[in-house]
């Protein structure tokens, strides 16, 4: 017999522990529909794959539940975005360079923070998974971003993660060196000490909110160096 649950973020969260694909894009669509907060919704989903990946260590769950999880995810993620109000802001309002560093492929945090930001203004390149170092560096050149954003969910990505932030830091002088960014399960605040990075972001929210602040300073210090309208730097010569 089918038991019918009131729509709520608490139950999302246990379907989505469960595995229980089709109910939770049921549940998402009823919270959806009775107006829930969307960022709500995403933040319920993130808190309910780290239980997953908890299962997943402790040997409750093998990795079929890591790949149902993260289909789950993905699916919730697509009905959920366009319900993101897009706060009526100009475009252009920085150029930020994302990608999930070497040796790693998860990537639905990344997309997530990626397509938010674009939400929110911003022109968004994605380098996509397993990004080396060097091509980061690259794009860096090219892009000109205003903040590189990392992403890496292992531990052992944290070489990768490290490595991309100092050959930027090295590489590209000031002023015109990006504010970087980390993010991913396993950052934690040692980490961002050990890397160089400027700052750990943990999920959506924090991740806009600290954009903007990024934006007003650079502003506010840096002219030479304004957002832009069509996603090219002002000067499009890579810097030497
Ligand atoms: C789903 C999942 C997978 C899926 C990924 C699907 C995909 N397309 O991404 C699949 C099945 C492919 C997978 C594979 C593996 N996984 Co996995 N996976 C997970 C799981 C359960 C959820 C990750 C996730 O998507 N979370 C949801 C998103 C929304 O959250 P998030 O990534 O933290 O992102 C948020 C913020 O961090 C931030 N953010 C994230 N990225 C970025 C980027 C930028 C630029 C910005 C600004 C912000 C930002 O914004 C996001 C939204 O709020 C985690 C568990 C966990 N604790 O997270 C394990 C986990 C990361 N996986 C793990 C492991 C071990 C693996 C495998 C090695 C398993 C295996 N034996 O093969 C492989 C790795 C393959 C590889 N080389 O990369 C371990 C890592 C452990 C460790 N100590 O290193 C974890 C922690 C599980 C665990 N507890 O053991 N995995």
């Amino acid at each position: 017999m089918m038991t019918n649950y009131k729509p709520s973020l608490d139950r999302l969260s246990q379907l989505i522990t469960l595995l229980k694909d089709s109910a939770c894009r049921r549940m998402t669509r009823q919270l959806l529909n009775m107006g829930t907060d969307p960022t709500l919704i995403m933040e319920v989903c993130q808190k309910s794959l780290i239980d997953i990946g908890r299962k997943y260590e402790n040997g409750e769950y093998f990795i079929a539940g890591l790949i149902m999880a993260g289909d789950i995810m993905k699916q919730i993620i697509d009905m959920v975005l366009p319900y993101v109000k897009s706060p009526q802001r100009p475009q252009g309002r920085g150029r930020i360079l994302i990608g999930t560093v070497a040796g790693d492929i998860h990537d639905l945090g990344k997309n997530m923070a990626g397509a938010m930001l674009t939400t929110y203004g911003y022109v968004v390149k994605d380098l996509g998974v397993d990004v080396r170092p060097e091509s980061f560096l690259e794009e860096t050149w090219h892009f000109q971003p205003h903040i590189v954003g990392l992403s890496s969910l292992m531990t052992s990505g944290h070489g990768a993660l490290t490595q991309t932030v100092q050959l930027i830091r090295q590489q590209v002088p000031l002023p015109g060196r990006p504010v970087i960014f980390i993010s991913g399960a396993m950052i934690i605040d040692s980490i961002k000490k050990r890397s160089g990075a400027d700052h750990v972001v943990n999920n959506v929210a924090e991740t806009v909110f600290l954009c903007e602040r990024v934006m007003m300073d650079l502003k506010s210090r840096d002219k030479s160096k304004e957002p832009v309208k069509d996603g090219v730097g002002k000067d499009d010569q890579p810097t030497p």
